[in-house]
């Protein structure tokens, strides 16, 4: 059965709005992903390739980071799980000859969608300096560019390793080996852009930078806190969680300036009474205003407090730090000052407090709607201190739930992919490999654009993803791209960073998680950790999308063994050889993976320790679980502007574009959308179905634009619009950032509407 070629490039986007949902998933949610699947992989290789999906002996899902659980279906069937599979696996291909076809400047004025319509990359592929096309060029060849390019640096410093979190665990370990022992910790990574807040936050707070929840939790909770965070569409399985949770007698708060449908109510496609009936999830909408969470949690910890017999003492007394000064500044909270931050009503914050007292069990889980703000930080400890003081840590059913992204991205971190290493980590590597890692902290993703922009970074290697979408304020981020001597991605599908290069440029195609991975020794297997740090094996079964790619790992190897040469301390070739040597390593680096080898055979796997979560152990500074008492923020939102937050629609994955519609909040055939409250609207002036311009104010007084949206009333919180990332991040600014995790402030950017210039 071929496959169904891709389309014209749809750069008229013309958007139309259909009617928001109030249900996810469903039967409409099978059919819409087995049409996108079929297109991409034609019918039998579509029933074999989602069968595989999470099963014990198949391959970790490359959608989302959410746990598998013990019980799983048949096929653990996910609708935006199915997409990301079939966006791998499809059978289009992107070979020299369309190279041939299409110069980079060609490319250049494609959309993101286009590119990644376009298949699957089969070549390595190289832009010499003043080219327009690629061209191909063999393995050895690319290696010695880059080797090149390397030695040609004043400092290893002037070299940026960025990684996007589909990495495995092996591939991420030998990458930042390989980046060590060259000799820079310039290893930014989408966690930068993603979870950096949470972590800033847990890691100061708890001592763990990571959940302390486990699936299981989930289903005992009394009471789940959801906010900032769009399940339905970034996190499909965690509605069976929520489901089961609420079966078991939980209750669930939903917190977000977007009634998300997948909150509202979810028909499970995995049960018929599900497919039919469907199950209201949801029992408290607060429909906060962007950037009001800190807020709100302060006056929820004041009322507690305030509340006899409601703060588990014993705990506090055993467990914690610095519980007096929080206090005070929790007392502080000021309602009218929580209404205007919050725009919620007193019945509202009132209803909240009575289900929190009520519930003995609570968990609050969270992504981008909180990490993305200035004060992501603060308010995510502010989240702690809310735990904390009902004793809500480190006993079941209860904890803090960051949900993380990119399936892999947690283990990466924990795989020592990160800018600013511990000093244990460093000196274990030293001691198993015997050279001298670097001390000195890296860049981070703005940090290392900043490097770029300035002349100080000269060479830029991407391990996946697609940094000039992905990042902040795109003009400064491709001009700065442009400035590098070279630029490399090791990638799976077309995109734009491949088409804003540095000098030189190189493509180097690899393997994704569908496909068979075969080395010396044999086949081999990868493993990953998810959301809750269970580890896992993940083995590929379909034929690899091309004879010439190589693995991540054999990649990083061999680039190592090529630039660092007969100097190296690693065995290079062993470890290209068999991962198994290379989890070998692992479990003598990194703590938690004792026994690697033997305990990831086990199917299922096995979880990472966590010291809160398992024995109300807290390794922070001062030894205990921190309260902080940090002054309350909330964006401000001068005379008739909005506050914008940039987020996902139902058909993306992150800047790869699977469709154009959104369906959950009834937009179709267009993604330049801003979603306005209506009475917003009418104070502005702008009718639904008009086109604007969103103008960007900020304190630089560059004003940043982006062209050409239409306005849909919404029921958006006052004050509040929203638009899709990656085509609002020219709004951006690359400076706007959260403080202590430097994260891109990218949920909330004060906008100014313009009658548009280009409709
Ligand atoms: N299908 C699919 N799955 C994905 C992804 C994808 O693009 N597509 N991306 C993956 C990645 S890398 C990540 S990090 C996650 C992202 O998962 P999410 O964080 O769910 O993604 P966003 O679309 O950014 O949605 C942010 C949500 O927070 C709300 N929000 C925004 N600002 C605020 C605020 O100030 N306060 C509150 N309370 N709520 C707010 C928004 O209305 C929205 O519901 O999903 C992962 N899974
Ligand atoms: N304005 C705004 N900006 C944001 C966000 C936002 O909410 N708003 N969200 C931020 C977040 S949370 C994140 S995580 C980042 C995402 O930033 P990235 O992780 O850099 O971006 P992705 O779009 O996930 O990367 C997609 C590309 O990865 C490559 N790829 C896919 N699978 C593989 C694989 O197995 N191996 C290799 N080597 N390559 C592969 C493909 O070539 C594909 O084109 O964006 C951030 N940017
Ligand atoms: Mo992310």
């Amino acid at each position: 059965m071929a496959t169904k070629p891709p389309k014209a490039d749809p750069v008229q986007d013309a958007p139309r709005v259909a009617g928001a949902q109030h249900v996810a998933a469903g039967l409409p949610a099978v059919r819409h992903s087995l049409v996108m699947a079929q297109q991409q992989m034609g019918v039998r290789r579509t029933a074999l390739t989602l069968l595989r999906v999470n099963q014990k002996d198949g391959f970790d899902c490359p959608g989302c980071a959410w746990p598998e659980g013990e019980q799983r279906h048949t096929a653990e069937f996910c609708e935006n799980g199915a997409k990301a599979v079939a966006e791998e696996a499809t059978l289009r291909r992107v070979t020299p000859e369309f190279f041939r076809a299409h110069p980079v400047s060609d490319l250049a004025g494609r959309s993101g969608y286009w590119l990644g319509q376009q298949g699957r990359l089969t070549h390595p592929m190289y832009l010499p300096e003043g080219a327009d096309h690629y061209e191909p060029i063999g393995w050895d060849r690319a290696f010695d560019i880059v080797a090149e390019e390397l030695r040609a640096l004043a400092s290893p410093d002037e070299a940026v390793f960025y990684t996007s979190g589909r990495t495995s665990n092996e591939a991420a370990f030998l990458y930042q080996l390989f980046a060590r022992e060259l000799g820079t910790n310039n290893l930014p990574d989408c966690s930068n852009m993603c979870h950096e807040s949470s972590g800033s936050a847990l890691t100061e707070t708890i001592g763990v930078g990571k959940g302390s929840v486990l699936l299981e939790d989930l289903h005992k909770a009394d009471l789940i806190i959801v906010a900032g965070q769009n399940p339905g569409t970034n996190h499909p399985r965690m509605l069976t969680a929520l489901e089961k949770a609420k079966a078991g007698g939980a209750r669930i708060i939903s917190v977000n300036p977007l009634p998300e449908a997948g909150l509202e109510r979810f028909k499970n496609p995995q049960t018929p009474r599900g497919l039919l009936k469907g199950a209201a999830l949801t029992d408290l909408f607060l429909q906060i205003r962007l950037g009001g969470d800190q807020a709100l949690f302060r006056l929820l910890n004041r009322l507690i407090l305030e509340t006899e017999g409601a703060v588990d003492e014993e705990f506090v007394d055993a467990h914690t730090h610095g519980y007096e000064e929080f206090a005070e500044a929790a007392r502080a909270a000021d309602w009218e000052e929580t209404l205007a931050a919050t725009g919620l009503t007193r019945e509202d914050i009132e209803r909240a407090l009575r289900m929190v007292l009520d519930s003995q069990r609570v968990i609050v889980c969270w992504a981008m709607g909180l990490t993305q703000h200035k004060h992501a930080v603060p308010t995510i400890r502010e989240i702690v201190n809310f735990l904390l003081l009902r004793g809500n840590i480190g006993r079941p059913g209860a904890g803090v739930c960051p949900v993380r992204g990119h399936s892999n991205v947690q283990g990466d971190r924990t795989m020592g992919i990160f800018e600013r290493p511990a000093p244990a980590f460093l000196d274990a590597l030293e001691k198993e490999f015997g050279f001298a890692p670097p001390r000195a902290h890296g860049y981070d993703v703005v940090r290392a654009i900043r490097a770029l922009r300035d002349g100080e970074a000269k060479v830029f290697f991407a391990m996946g993803g697609n940094f000039v979408s992905a990042s902040p304020d795109t003009e400064v981020t491709e001009a700065a791209m442009r400035r590098a001597r070279l630029t490399v991605h090791v990638s799976t599908k077309l995109n734009r960073s491949h088409a804003v290069t540095g000098a030189r440029a190189l493509i180097l195609p690899t393997l994704g998680r569908t496909e068979r991975d075969v080395q010396a020794s044999g086949e081999q297997f990868v493993t990953v950790e998810d959301s809750m740090g269970m580890v896992h094996a993940s083995r590929g079964r379909l034929k690899p999308a091309g004879p010439h790619l190589l693995s991540e790992p054999a990649i990083v190897c061999r680039l190592a063994r090529r630039v660092l040469g007969a100097d190296s301390r690693v065995p290079w070739e062993e470890f290209e050889r068999d991962y198994a040597t290379v989890r070998d390593r692992i479990a003598r680096v990194v703590p938690g993976f004792e026994d690697f080898n033997a305990r990831v055979a086990r199917p299922g796997g096995f979880a990472l320790p966590h010291a809160p979560r398992d024995e109300r152990r807290f390794p922070t500074a001062t030894g205990k679980a921190n309260f902080t008492a940090a002054p309350v923020e909330y964006p401000a939102l001068p005379e008739g502007r909005l506050l914008l937050q940039t987020l996902r629609s139902h058909d993306q994955y992150n800047t790869t574009i699977y469709g154009l519609d959104d369906r959950y909040r009834g937009i179709r055939d267009g993604r330049r959308v801003v979603l306005v409250n209506a009475e917003d609207a009418r104070a502005l002036g702008v009718a639904d179905g008009s086109y604007v311009d969103l103008v960007s104010e900020w304190r630089d007084g560059v004003e940043r634009r982006a062209p050409g949206f239409r306005v849909v009333h919404y029921p958006t919180a006052r004050g509040c619009a929203a638009a899709y990332y990656p085509e609002t991040n020219v709004l951006v600014p690359l400076d706007a950032t959260a403080d202590t995790s430097n994260t891109p402030a990218s949920k909330s950017v004060v906008v100014r509407l313009e009658q548009s210039t280009t409709d």
